[in-house]
């Protein structure tokens, strides 16, 4: 039965979630004292007029300062003061104060950002499909219709200000798999009205562009690189985006990967290739972020590739091209330990970019908090100037500081009244946000701040805190690490079905197709044991780390248990540090994974009292469908696997619920169910 509770004299009122972690609270009245008039601080200024909760008929001061010891767009605050040594610095701050406020966090104190850049990547094509979107259409892009209506920018707007609450200042507007028309007048027309509503707060917008543009969109017959026409076609157009949109950021491109066109297809590096563009862009400032997701079919391991091609072009690119490199060496897997490119480069800008979007992580049907895994990848250490040089360190610029310096995240967002479909996957785009920001902060922490003002309310006893905050925290915290469990643990990779790569698919491999895009590639199951051989002796991606990396991941004792089937082909009774044999280590993983979401569903039923029906009931329905399907990964990886370990599944878990075939003969799992 439904509770409607009350509490603290408040009825849990239904939410839509629209509001994000910006939901209005009654506010108490202040006085706000700014600089000057002008766009930027017009925000500051309503903003805090309309959210105080600090104490009644107070004034604060919002102040421009020149101060070392503030960069960039950094801040100062105290609990009537903000200080900065730019207008924006002064907005981020008041987003700060007024979410302290509500977290009850100490209200004092400076704050930089840690990248110069904070871009979400969209994925969204001109026809408002958006790739491994699952949030609904693209909130820029409707097929064909380029009319911008008063409802496109109020959405454009309350966008831009969610992103400027915490911290991101880049909007990539469209599919790194681009669309070369992306290019043409009409469509630059309305990214320079997204751009227009974006600015003010900060927001710079790039786009993603197909590197055949000049003769796809062009009518050129070539686009090499270094063949003048195309230069000149490249000028000719940077020229018409900069004067629509005069603080456009710079051109995003994915080349020679998946089809994609790129300089190699004319004998050129992707050097070549980007710096052409950056050459082009550099007049106006902008920046090119080029892509290092790059596989190749010929190779034995598709995880060596981008360092492969890669490294050998350290130096070579100019100081306004950032290599974009994705967390892991394959593809956003639930884990994968960080790719060895960072660590690798010492005269070139390298970028992380995450995936926002759930692609492998159960899409938006499924909980699944990120920031523990993109903090583990940021922490992790590439050892490439002696230790303590972490991936955070050797892409902030930290360890060699270059021009430019960014992070990416593919956004999850989409015109779904919660904007990403699940109301807990608002949380990851919460937490790219704070982490592009401040990549110290702990996932812990951002999880505590995100609850607090996503489903925090004006008069909650500490009741709240001990029935909801801490136990939704604790739920959120090991989310990760649960869907690793019950979908690919011990550094198991790629073994996602096909196509939709939502649920089990460990056995899919049809006749000639390419190796690579078959999950059996990944796992090498068979009689003698399961695993990627990535040792010295196998694929050797083990040398692509610095020491003492590389050889604690050569040796299956001093590997981590977590990266163990990355990295190793073993037997299927290698004797794992629990005691127990791999095989039973890894149905025990599996159960476990699946338990933990039966715990997840009991922790939300149980927190029913302290939230409104319509989230209540939109995760409730969520959390059932993540734990069948949850079994049904364990159930199919499993009963696979088996064939080959040919060993009981240890006698105290519990059976599978499917058969094999039935698991294999289903619909796909992603189909709405
Ligand atoms: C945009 C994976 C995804 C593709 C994506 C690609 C990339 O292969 O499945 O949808 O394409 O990564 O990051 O370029």
């Amino acid at each position: 039965m439904l509770v409607l509770s009350l509490l603290g004299g408040l009825i849990a009122e239904a939410e839509d979630g629209h509001q994000l972690w910006l939901r209005k609270q009654k506010e108490q009245p202040v006085t706000v004292l700014s600089p000057l008039p002008n766009p930027v601080l017009d925000i500051a200024v309503k903003e805090l007029k309309e959210n105080w909760q600090g104490e009644a008929n107070t004034t604060v001061k919002l102040e421009l300062i020149s101060d070392k010891r503030i960069k960039t767009d950094g801040f100062r605050i105290s609990r009537q003061l903000i200080q900065a040594n730019t207008q924006l610095g002064l907005l981020y701050g008041t987003y700060e104060l007024l979410r302290r406020q509500q977290t009850g966090d100490p209200i004092v104190g400076i704050s930089n950002p840690a990248y110069q850049r904070r871009i979400l990547n969209h994925w969204d094509n001109p026809n408002g499909s958006i790739e491994r979107g699952y949030a609904g259409k693209s909130i820029f892009w409707r097929n064909k219709d380029l009319t911008v209506t008063a409802s496109d920018r109020k959405l454009w707007e309350e966008y831009a200000r969610a992103n400027a609450s915490v911290g991101i200042n880049g909007s990539v507007l469209n599919n790194v798999n681009a669309s070369p028309g992306m290019l043409s007048t009409e469509n630059l027309g309305r990214a320079k009205a997204i751009a227009d509503v974006l600015r003010p707060y900060g927001i710079q917008v790039y786009l993603s562009v197909n590197f055949a543009s000049p003769v796809r969109l062009g009518g050129l017959k070539s686009a090499d690189p270094l063949n003048a026409d195309v230069i000149a076609w490249w000028k000719k157009k940077t020229k018409e985006v900069y004067s629509m949109i005069p603080d456009f950021g710079g051109f995003l491109v994915k080349a020679n990967s998946e089809g994609q066109p790129g300089p190699q297809d004319f004998g050129r590096t992707h050097a070549d290739g980007a710096n052409m563009m950056a050459d082009i862009l550099k007049p106006y400032k902008g920046i090119v972020m080029w892509r290092a997701f790059v596989y190749d079919a010929k190779d034995k391991d598709r995880a060596r590739l981008a360092y492969t091609e890669f490294k050998p072009l350290d130096g070579k690119f100019r100081d306004n091209v950032i290599v974009q490199v994705k967390n892991g060496p394959i593809d956003f897997q639930p884990r994968e330990p960080f790719s060895p490119l960072f660590g690798a480069m010492k005269k070139t800008a390298v970028m992380p970019e995450f995936q926002i979007t759930q692609e492998y992580l159960g899409h938006s049907y499924q909980l699944v908090y990120l920031a523990p895994m993109w903090e583990e990848c940021l922490k992790s250490d590439t050892y490439q100037e002696g230790k303590g040089s972490t991936v955070a360190r050797v892409t902030d610029g930290s360890i060699f500081a270059g021009k430019y310096n960014a992070i990416a995240g593919v956004a999850n967002i989409g015109l779904d009244t919660n904007w990403t479909g699940h109301h807990f996957a608002q949380a990851n785009w919460y937490a790219f946000g704070r982490l592009a920001w401040d990549h110290q902060l702990s996932s812990e922490k951002i999880a505590d701040e995100w609850i607090k003002l996503t489903f925090g309310r004006a008069g909650a006893g500490p009741d709240w805190k001990s029935k909801f905050l801490n136990p939704v925290k604790d739920m959120m915290m090991e989310s990760r690490e649960a869907c690793v469990n019950y979908s690919m643990p011990l550094g198991l990779h790629h073994i996602f079905s096909a196509d939709d790569h939502y649920g089990p698919g460990p056995w899919w491999a049809p006749e000639n197709m390419r190796p690579d895009w078959t999950p059996p590639y990944y796992h090498q199951a068979d009689s003698t044991g399961i695993g990627f051989d990535r040792t010295k002796t196998g694929s050797n991606a083990v040398s692509q780390y610095h020491e003492p990396l590389c050889s604690r991941f050569n040796a299956a004792e001093t590997c981590p248990e977590v990266y163990l089937l990355w990295f190793h082909h073993l037997p299927w009774d290698y004797k794992m540090k629990s005691g127990k044999i791999l095989w039973d280590e890894l149905c025990y993983l599996y159960d476990k994974g699946l338990n933990e979401v039966r715990g997840f569903q009991k922790t939300w039923d149980k927190a029913e009292e302290y939230v409104d029906a319509e989230r209540f009931l939109h995760v409730q329905r969520r959390l059932k469908r993540q734990t069948r399907d949850a079994q049904v990964y364990k159930d199919g990886c499993l009963l696979y696997f088996q064939q080959f370990s040919r060993r009981p599944i240890p006698f105290e878990l519990e059976r599978p619920v499917y058969n094999l075939d039935f698991i294999r003969s289903m619909k796909p799992l992603s189909i709405n169910r």
